[in-house]
């Protein structure tokens, strides 16, 4: 994670959005006259003095809702917890309401405002969750409009189908009911629609635990989908232990996951995925990641941006984060918001580096080195953000580039 194999001096090429070559600037002019091509077939941007990166990769979000919670945020400066919240019937309960009353057209036209606020920062590829329906018709409606996002925005959106997200207030102390109907009910329509590519649970003490977890995991394993997990956020449960067992993609937010789970995490390669944004906006202590990073974990980075326990679509902010709090090093925290966090969609043959073959997704910074991320303190850095070999957003032309 602290190797970034920097290229002083150097040129991408991109070709139908494609990678073509990346390397010293004199090879690929080299390669460019070997092969005749004629140069203006090729939009030239000039990135002197300043660095390319891969665009960041965000790999877990919770973008697609309705209203908000501003009102639980000062609850929560004045004391109250999160789960406390949750417990007087606030929390999830509350963007649930919201969702399910929201067309699916308003829920378009919100999620183009985040994605846009996303791209601001870098980022070309973003993870997506259901869960604020929590029955058969909010859930797809959710899933539909990720679906929609991802074909209107330049953003790739990766869908992620969390039914067991809440208890909703039908099931009340019914939690294994509320899991039968989403194996017998919900499960099988997001996969005849093929709406999501991987199935999480949020698995904490008083929501879901770890047989209910396992269950519904198994299931959507069984019927194709990847797996995910919210794992040992508030309360040390297992979770780490789970997505090992199941063989998850990634285990998410790990503040409290125990030795054990982090050596089994290692060992099946499950990527553990921090996000940091979380810890400081509940002010709790943040997962330890010098701990999984020295045990061999892979480990990412994400801003968990949702209504409730984390607000914000900023990377500069869990730049700063990971690196004046987790003792994560500049080149560890790029590696975890690039090719980690393209490993926890399970897409880093696709995306999160610069190599030939890969999609050309890269940010020009406005400063000539990387260094300036958390150093320019929860202020962006990025000047241009190419998605797909297209500059679709500059700073110097005003932000956003619509086609
Ligand atoms: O809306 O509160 N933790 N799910 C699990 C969340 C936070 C999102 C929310
Ligand atoms: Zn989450």
């Amino acid at each position: 994670m602290a190797d970034l194999k920097i290229i002083k001096n150097g040129s991408v090429l991109i070709k139908n959005g494609i990678i073509e070559a990346v390397g010293k600037s004199r090879h690929i002019e080299k390669q460019i006259k070997k092969d005749d091509v004629d140069q203006s077939d090729f939009d030239i941007i000039d990135a002197r003095g300043k660095s390319v990166l891969p665009g960041f990769v965000d790999s877990h979000t919770h973008l697609v809702f309705g209203g908000y919670r501003a009102e639980e945020f000062s609850w929560r400066l004045r004391g109250d917890s999160y789960m406390q919240i949750m417990q007087r019937g606030g929390g999830i309960a509350n963007t649930v309401e919201a969702t399910r009353q929201a067309s699916a057209q308003e829920l378009l036209q919100a999620g183009i405002k985040r994605l846009n606020s996303m791209l601001s920062f870098g980022v070309t590829t973003v993870e997506g969750k259901s869960g604020y329906g929590l029955n058969c018709e909010a859930e797809i409606k959710q899933l539909d409009v990720m679906a929609r996002l991802d074909q209107v925005h330049y953003i790739d959106v990766v869908p992620t189908f969390l039914g067991a997200h809440a208890v909703p207030k039908d099931y009340k102390g019914k939690q294994d009911a509320f899991i039968d109907f989403m194996i017998s009910d919900v499960l099988p329509r997001v996969i005849e629609q093929q709406l999501a590519e991987f199935c999480d649970v949020f698995c904490e003490k008083d929501v879901f635990s770890i047989e209910q977890s396992r269950r519904l995991l198994m299931r959507a394993k069984e019927l194709g989908l990847k797996l995910k997990l919210h794992a040992d956020e508030i309360v040390q449960l297992g979770g780490a232990e789970l997505a090992a067992e199941l063989g998850a993609v990634s285990a998410d937010h790990l503040l409290q996951a125990s030795d054990r789970g982090i050596k089994d995490m290692a060992a099946a390669g499950v990527v553990a995925t921090l996000l940091p944004a979380t810890a400081f906006s509940l002010k709790e202590a943040y997962a330890d990641a010098r701990k999984m990073i020295d045990a061999d974990c892979a480990v990412a980075l994400a801003t968990d941006f949702n209504p409730g326990s984390c607000f914000t679509e900023s990377i500069p902010l869990v730049f700063a984060l990971a690196t004046l709090y987790m003792n994560m090093s500049t080149e560890e925290a790029i590696s975890a918001l690039t090719i980690n966090g393209a490993a926890a969609l399970d897409r880093a043959d696709l995306i999160g580096s610069i190599d030939a073959g890969k999609k050309g997704d890269v940010v020009v910074l406005e400063f000539p080195s990387y260094t300036y991320i958390p150093y320019h303190l929860a202020v962006s850095t990025v000047e241009k953000v190419i998605k797909q070999g297209n500059l679709v957003y500059d700073t110097e032309k005003g932000g956003i580039i619509h086609c």
